[in-house]
């Protein structure tokens, strides 16, 4: 499947990466946005380096996705990890973006629409991140729906993560799924989450109880041809663990409130708002932000593990 990826001046598989795939062992495609432009510095760099123990836990191998000088990377070393947590001309890449970057040998940090494209590229099934894209409040007005649902929509790659948040119009982004035909799972929930919420108030469509069932999913939709789009699995934060609820709202609306004050709109949304709730809870979302991470990353693990061990069972290889 590797042999039909364009050549080492656009795009480097990591060996630990290449070598997985070949030998069909789980691996799990991470984004860097959340690095770059979700997480502050220089926490993101330690944390980067968790994200992937986790993936390696869950029994899988972690492949970070980003543009380096031109050049997309399926997997990242230390070092280039390090320059996405750093470097400040990171630019943040959709998938519209990152043909053009690479033409002109620009970096840049992926999100879940561009690495989840250049995940199937390489031949991964799993993806894991904190939190979706999805549907913003007034989108009707602003049209801002994030692009990671339309490449979902046409993707067959599983993303766990913590539902969307709430600063989004979550029943509009569920509804948009619905529409886009993309599955959603809630795992060990009925409840889909609110990323800091465990429960955003909304209902998931189905519920799986395990990662082996999770990888069942996938393999099927496979083997029925009905899995032109990837499947969301929706992974919430323990009910103990989550923002307590009176901080939530408050950082909610003051979020909303300073994007319309400083007329912030596009690509620089979801990142602003997040330096703003890490300035203003006073550790608190960066410490569930980093919780769920961990637990999406280590969980894609245990899924993308069983999605490789099923495939060899069912004699039904993935393409
Ligand atoms: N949601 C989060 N944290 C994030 C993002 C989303 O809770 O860091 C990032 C992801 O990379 C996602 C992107 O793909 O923001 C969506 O941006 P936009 O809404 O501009 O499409
Ligand atoms: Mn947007």
């Amino acid at each position: 499947m590797l042999q039909h990826l364009p050549g080492p001046d656009l795009l480097v598989v990591h060996e630990e990466v290449r070598e997985a795939l070949d030998a069909g062992v789980g691996v799990v495609a991470l984004e860097s946005t959340i690095l770059a432009h979700g997480l502050p510095h220089p926490d993101n760099i330690e944390i980067g380096a968790r994200i992937e123990d986790a993936v390696r836990a869950g029994g899988s191998v972690p492949a970070t996705i980003a543009v380096l000088d031109g050049v997309v990377h399926i997997g990242l070393g230390r070092a280039e990890v390090e320059r996405i947590c750093t470097d400040p001309d990171i630019a943040k890449l959709s998938v519209r973006d990152v043909g053009v970057a690479a033409a002109l040998g620009f970096s840049g940090a992926t999100t879940v629409a561009s690495t989840s494209a250049l995940a199937h590229l390489a031949g991964i099934r799993v993806f894991a991140t904190g939190g979706l894209g999805g549907v913003h409040r007034g989108a009707s007005e602003t049209f801002d729906v994030s692009a990671d649902l339309g490449v979902i929509a046409s993707t067959p790659v599983l993303v766990v993560c913590a539902g969307v948040k709430s600063i989004l119009d979550v029943a509009g982004t569920l509804e948009t799924l619905e529409t886009l035909s993309v599955p959603v799972l809630g795992y060990r929930t009925d409840a889909f989450p609110g990323f800091y919420l465990s429960d955003s108030g909304q209902r998931v469509p189905w519920r799986v109880e395990s990662a082996a069932d999770a990888a069942r999913v996938v393999l099927a939709r496979h083997r029925l041809g009905t899995d032109a789009a990837g499947v969301v699995l929706a992974n919430p934060l323990p009910a103990d663990r989550q923002v307590e609820r009176g901080l939530h709202d408050r950082l909610v609306a003051e979020g909303l409130a300073l994007l319309e004050r400083e007329g912030v709109h596009g690509k620089d949304v979801t990142p602003r708002l997040l330096e703003y709730f890490h300035d203003h809870s006073g550790g608190e979302s960066l410490r569930a932000n980093v919780e769920l991470v961990l637990s999406n990353a280590r969980l894609a693990g245990e899924v993308a593990a069983e999605v490789a061990a099923q495939s060899v069972g069912a004699g039904a290889a993935l393409a």
